[in-house]
């Protein structure tokens, strides 16, 4: 299970409308040809979509996702994957309640943020299936990131986490995903890096090449 979770962890794309100069359906299948394993849904921050609309992206995201079996994974909106009965949540430190999350959704994957050795270190391991963290570089992309842990912090959280499967996020691409895996990290997770260029699946093909 840990094992099957960490290859899903292995190139992380993060997404939404909001971070798509072009239809975030034809971002997202391009990603998904360039090789993309896991795939979340981030409605959020500045220009996001709310209610009808945020639910019907939503579901072409995950029907593009199921055709190719890619998971589908909803941020922080406990609703909206219960309604569509996604694969998984992830949830941030300062959204809901973790214990809330695990107890609303059973049998979904559930991915945690951690900031800090100490956020890592007070995840309820036994109840999640993974930890998110970072920023381990300066991002723009999220406007309230916090400091960046660096390479030097995601190895202490590592140390922590045992063996349970982490993906790195903030500021990873093609140039420093290798020594984000190296620190420590069984995957990478981006936003940037595949949506602001031109070509998805070349983008995320060199994520990919990057990573091995
Ligand atoms: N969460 P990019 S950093 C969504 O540190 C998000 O928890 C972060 O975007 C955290 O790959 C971040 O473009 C933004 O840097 C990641």
């Amino acid at each position: 299970m840990k094992g099957e979770m960490k290859s899903l962890l292995k190139l992380y794309f993060i997404m939404g409308s909001q971070d798509c100069q072009r239809d975030p359906r034809d971002i997202l299948r391009e990603a998904i040809h360039g090789g993309i394993t896991c795939f979340q849904y981030r409605e959020k921050g500045p220009h996001s979509l709310k209610g009808f609309q945020k639910i019907q992206l939503a579901k072409d995201l995950q029907l593009i996702c199921k055709e190719h079996q890619i998971p589908f994974i909803v941020n922080d909106d406990v609703n909206l994957a219960q309604r569509l009965n996604a694969d998984g949540i992830h949830v941030g430190q300062d959204d809901l309640n973790i214990r809330e999350v695990v107890n609303r959704c059973k049998g979904m994957i559930i991915g945690l943020s951690a900031t800090s050795v100490e956020e890592a270190i007070r995840a309820p391991f036994d109840s999640i299936d993974y930890l998110g963290v970072g920023p381990i570089y300066q991002t723009s992309t999220k406007r309230d990131a916090k400091r960046p842990i660096g390479l030097a912090g995601l190895t202490k959280i590592r140390e922590v986490a045992l063996d349970f499967p982490i993906v790195a996020i903030g500021g990873i691409n093609t140039r420093n995903l290798k020594d984000v895996l190296q620190a420590g990290a069984d995957g990478g997770s981006f936003i940037s890096a595949i949506t602001a260029y031109p070509n998805g699946t070349q983008a995320a093909k060199q994520l990919y090449n990057a990573s091995m």
